[in-house]
């Protein structure tokens, strides 16, 4: 993890599948039936999603340990970091981030250190489109793929110091945060940083996007924070 000058921790890269299915080994019916019972009680499982994973645009093969994990719910992501000791990066300070501050550095710890602070940069290596700089649509087609990288495996793709060393926050997949509209499984949280697919201002710190929080999708992922 990376400390940022606001006195929180954030995960350098995004979670990787190798990491979560190190978590997975451990889990017991006493964590499934301790999740948060207002928001996660229908959340039977934190298996990714059988046939998401299948997707053509999911990585395939053997190499895929250090690429994001996708295919994963809210829930999902939120039991992991809590799983792991941290937790699904909202609020600075602690709790969620309301849904409506998406775009506010003093309050998103996600949104904060993809904007560098109070240098209020556009992306996370400043303000200025740079169409190689992370996994977006562009950086795909130079590459000659759309799909996911392997976690922090652009070095381009991060902000300078002191908010260096925090990779892929745009790009590669988008990430759930904790901010949700209401509670509940089909209410919509806060997706981050857009995703492989994605070019110029779809790959913006600010992008206002959600989805359901049961859904789970090949484009999507997340990472955690502490405190
Ligand atoms: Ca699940
Ligand atoms: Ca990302």
């Amino acid at each position: 993890m990376v400390l940022l000058p606001e006195g929180y921790w954030i995960d350098s890269t995004e979670v990787t599948r190798g990491q979560y299915a190190a978590w997975r080994a451990t889990i017991t019916r006493a964590i499934i039936n301790g999740q948060d019972a207002a928001n996660c009680s229908w959340n039977e499982t934190f298996i990714p999603d059988a046939s998401c994973m299948r997707d053509r645009d999911a990585c395939q093969g053997t190499n895929c340990e250090n690429h994001p994990q996708v295919c994963v719910d809210w829930c999902d992501a939120s039991a992991y970091c809590k799983g792991v000791g941290k937790r699904l990066c909202g609020k600075i300070g602690g709790g969620a981030n309301a849904h409506a501050d998406y775009a506010k550095a003093s309050a998103s710890q996600w949104y904060n250190a993809c904007v560098s602070g109070s240098a209020a940069n556009t992306y996370p290596y400043g303000k200025t489109y740079n169409a190689t700089a992370c996994n977006g649509a562009n950086y795909g087609t130079a590459l000659g793929t759309h799909a996911t990288v392997a976690v922090g495996s652009l070095p381009s793709c991060q902000a300078s110091a002191p908010y260096a060393g925090v990779y892929d926050l745009s790009g590669n997949v988008n990430e759930w945060e904790d901010s949700c509209d209401t509670d509940g499984q089909s209410d919509h949280c806060r997706l981050r940083g857009g995703y492989f697919s994605y070019v110029g201002d779809f790959l913006v710190c600010g992008l206002d996007d959600s989805s359901p929080r049961g859904y789970a999708n090949y484009a999507i992922g997340f990472r955690c924070c502490a405190p």
